[in-house]
């Protein structure tokens, strides 16, 4: 039987970070977790390229513009969505969710999803760095394994 499972090591080569401006006080400290996550694993700053965009909305075409200039090993989008009186959250949430899915699966890297989704402000602290860890991080390690893990599929 053989099995693959990705490394959580910095791979060769750039990784982008597309991150956006809503919710900034969140998604800067996703942004912090993610570079730190990839610092641990072995990697430097001076791999990262960062796009900063208005919002969660925006991230699918951008992440697929970079996924698609062959620089990149793989893509992290952060951001966060906060449930409000109205019901733009849904018409934000899913299509940012296929919308990136999509994007990884036409550029044939990994463009992971690190958009938080929250009832409120307080659940998205949480998420970003206080008592439920920082899903930046997570993001990026996601972005380290699915990348090793593709590397040893591709022989
Ligand atoms: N964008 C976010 O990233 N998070 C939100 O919580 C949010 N809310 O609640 O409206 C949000 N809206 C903006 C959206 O992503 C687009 O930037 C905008 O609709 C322009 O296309």
């Amino acid at each position: 039987m053989t099995t693959y499972e990705g490394r959580l090591t910095a791979p060769d080569g750039k990784i982008g970070i597309v991150v956006s401006r809503f919710n900034e006080l969140i998604t800067e400290r996703l942004l912090e977790g993610a570079v730190t996550a990839l610092k641990r694993h072995g990697g430097d700053e001076s791999q990262l390229e960062i796009a900063r965009v208005p919002g969660a909305f925006e991230m699918p075409l951008v992440a697929q513009k970079m996924a698609q200039s062959g620089k990149f090993r793989a893509i992290v989008c952060l951001g966060c969505v906060i449930r409000g009186a109205t019901d733009h959250y849904d018409y934000v949430c899913g299509p940012t969710a296929s919308g990136i899915m999509n994007a990884g699966l036409a550029s044939g890297i990994p463009i992971i999803f690190g958009v938080l989704t929250t009832d409120n402000l307080e659940q998205a602290f949480e998420r970003a760095g206080s008592k439920a860890g920082n899903k930046g991080a997570e993001a990026m390690l996601a972005a380290l394994e699915t990348v090793d893990v593709l590397a040893q599929l591709s022989g």
